[in-house]
Parts: structure tokens; sequence; C-alpha cells
């Protein structure tokens, strides 16, 4: 049942993502990767010109989802010496938690929050210029 509704929230970002392509032609391909994230792992990864694209501002942006079995408090860092990072935490229905800019260190994003169980999404974004990155998601003291 769980899995359903998921792919039925998959198949609903890949149709808003299509909709999105075809004023924004040449980075849908890439728009509907979600990359599994373990929790205590740092995640290296790249933005570029060939990631998805925010309607609302044409950032560049890498797609993460994570799992909580039980209620947790979190820490999530975006850490970047090359550009200016912005994280944004979304629910499994696609709805905001919270959004943050430069709550790291210099003008890196984190967002420290207690969570419930369930499957969460981040967008890992920037301001405007692109390159390295990591992401870490981990449990912190609340
Ligand atoms: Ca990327
Ligand atoms: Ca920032």
């Amino acid at each position: 049942m769980k899995r359903t509704r998921h792919t039925a929230h998959l198949l609903l970002l890949s149709l808003l993502v299509g909709a999105c392509g075809t004023t924004d032609s040449g980075f849908e391909d890439d728009c509907d990767q979600t990359v599994e994230l373990a929790l205590g792992q740092p995640y290296q990864a790249v933005l570029n010109a060939q990631d998805c694209r925010r309607e609302a501002d044409d950032t560049a942006f890498d797609q993460y989802r994570f799992v909580l079995d039980e209620e947790l408090s979190i820490q999530i860092d975006m850490m970047s010496v090359q550009f200016n990072s912005f994280l944004w935490l979304y629910d499994d229905d696609g709805d905001l938690i919270e959004s943050d800019d430069n709550d790291g260190n210099a003008n890196n994003a984190r967002i420290t929050r207690v969570l419930r169980a369930g499957t969460y999404m981040i967008h890992a974004n920037t301001h405007e210029s692109m390159g390295a990155y990591t992401l870490l998601v981990r449990p912190s003291i609340p």
C-alpha cells in the first residue's frame, strides 16, 4: 500500500517535472533521479548544468530521500567551498517542512529538527553558481 502511494507520488513528480521541462528543455531527464541517503554517511555530489532546476528561480538541485524508523532529532548539512548552498526539506507528500540558507558554517545550509518516523525528501540547492558539495544527514542531540 505504502509502495503504491509512493510510486504514485513519484509519477506525479515526473509529470510536474515534465510540464516544467516543456519550457526548460534539457533538464527533465535528471529531475526524477533520487539518491537514497543513509544516516551518518556523508554523500559527495556535484551540482551542474545537467541537474534539475527549480521552477521558481531556475537554480539547480539534486534530490535525495531518507527514511526514519522512529522519531529522531536529525541534522542535515550541505557543505560546499565552491558555492552558496541552500537546503529544502519535504515530507513524503511533497509538502515543505523547512528550508535553510546559512545556518551552517560560512554560507553552508543546515537544518536541525525533530522528525517523526517516515520518509523525507531533500533538495540540495544553490543560489546560482555550482560545483562540488557534501550532504550529510545524521542524528543530532536535541
Ligand atoms: Ca547533481
Ligand atoms: Ca547558503
